[in-house]
C-alpha cells in the first residue's frame, strides 16, 4: 500500500490489455482505487479477466460500465479511443475523470476536446512502459515502477477544476512508482516518434528483410540472432493492431523522423563504400556517449 490514499473510488478500465490490466493491478496493489470494472468489446478477453479475478465487474456494455466511475481509463489501441470516448460521454458522471494510455496525443486529444465531455474533465495521457506481450495475462503491477507517465492535458481547459483533476491523475500514476510529466500533445508526438516509433518500424522491416532473404535460412537467423537481431525480433513481436493504428495516427511526425533517417543512414551508406572509417569510429563514438548517458 502507497502513503497516497484512496484516490478514485470506483474506475472503470475500457480495454483488459496489457496496459489496462497494469493499471488495475497497480492501482489494487497501492489501494488508490476502490471498485474496478472492465468493459472489453473481446468475449474471450472478458472470459479471462473474470477468471483472473482482475475485476470487480466485466462486461461489454460501455455504457452500463462508465456510469458510476470516478476514473475511466480508455486503454484500447490508438484509433478506437476516439470512438470509445464519444460512446462513454453520455454515461460517464459529471465531474469524473477520463484518460487514456495511448501512444500518440494529437488525435486522441482532438477526440478528448469534444463538447460532449464539456461536464467531466479528459485529460490524454501515456504511460511510456511496454512489453511485447498482450491481452489480460500480460499485466504486471511493477510494470510502470521507474517509468515516465506523460499527461497532455488540454490547454483550452485549463481552470481550476481541470488543473485539480490533472494533479489528481498524476497523483495516481505517482503511487504506483511512476514519474509524471506535462507535454504539449503535438510535441509528445514529435518526440515518441523519434524514441519509440521508429524503431518499431526498423525492428518490423528488419526482421521482415531478414525473412525475405532466399540465401539465408530461418534457422540461421534464430540462431545467430544474439548478434544484434535478437532486440529487434523482441519489438518486431508487439501487438500488430496496436502498432499499425500508432503509424496511421502519427503519420506527419513518423514520416518526418523517417526522411532524416533516412538521409543519416544515405550518409552511413557513403562512409561504408568509400571506405570512410574515420567518419564511422566518429559516428559511433558520439552514439556510445549518448548511451551512456542514458543508463
Ligand atoms: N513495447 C515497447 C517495448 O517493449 C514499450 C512501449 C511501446 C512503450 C509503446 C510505450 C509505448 O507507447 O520496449
Amino acid at each position: 500500500m502507497s502513503p497516497t490514499g484512496l484516490l478514485y473510488p470506483k474506475m472503470t478500465v475500457v480495454g483488459a490489455g496489457l496496459i489496462g490490466g497494469s493499471v488495475i493491478l497497480a492501482a489494487r496493489a497501492h489501494g488508490v482505487v476502490g471498485e474496478v470494472t472492465i468493459a472489453d468489446a473481446s468475449e474471450a478477453h472478458r472470459a479471462r479477466a473474470l477468471e483472473i479475478g482482475l475485476a470487480d465487474h466485466v462486461t461489454g456494455d460501455l455504457a452500463q460500465a462508465v456510469k458510476e466511475a470516478d476514473l475511466v481509463v480508455i486503454a484500447t489501441p490508438v484509433l478506437s479511443i476516439g470512438d470509445v470516448a464519444a460512446a462513454v460521454a453520455p454515461h460517464m458522471k459529471p465531474g469524473a475523470t477520463l484518460t487514456d494510455v495511448g501512444s500518440t496525443k494529437a488525435t486522441i486529444a482532438e477526440a478528448f476536446r469534444s463538447p460532449a465531455l464539456a461536464k467531466v474533465f479528459p485529460i490524454p495521457g501515456h504511460p511510456i512502459a511496454g512489453t511485447e506481450q498482450s491481452g489480460p495475462d500480460a499485466g504486471f503491477a511493477e510494470l510502470f515502477e521507474g517509468r515516465w507517465t506523460i499527461l497532455t492535458p488540454l490547454a483550452d481547459r485549463e481552470d481550476e477544476a481541470y488543473a485539480a483533476a490533472v494533479a489528481k491523475l498524476s497523483a495516481f500514476w505517482r503511487s504506483f512508482g511512476a514519474q509524471v510529466e506535462l507535454m504539449e500533445e503535438k510535441h509528445h508526438d514529435l518526440v515518441l516518434a523519434v524514441v519509440s516509433h521508429l524503431p518499431h518500424l526498423i525492428a518490423y522491416t528488419i526482421v521482415g528483410s531478414a525473412a525475405d532473404l532466399e540465401n539465408v535460412t530461418e534457422n540461421e537467423v534464430i540462431k545467430y540472432s544474439a548478434s544484434g537481431f535478437r532486440d529487434f525480433t523482441r519489438i518486431a513481436a508487439s501487438d500488430p493492431t496496436m502498432w499499425r493504428d500508432i503509424f496511421v495516427a502519427n503519420k506527419d511526425a513518423v514520416l518526418e523522423m523517417l526522411g532524416r533517417f533516412t538521409e543519416d543512414l544515405q550518409a552511413m551508406s557513403r562512409a561504408i563504400r568509400w571506405g570512410d572509417a574515420d567518419t564511422l569510429h566518429a559516428h559511433f563514438t558520439r552514439t556510445r556517449a549518448i548511451r551512456r548517458g542514458i543508463v
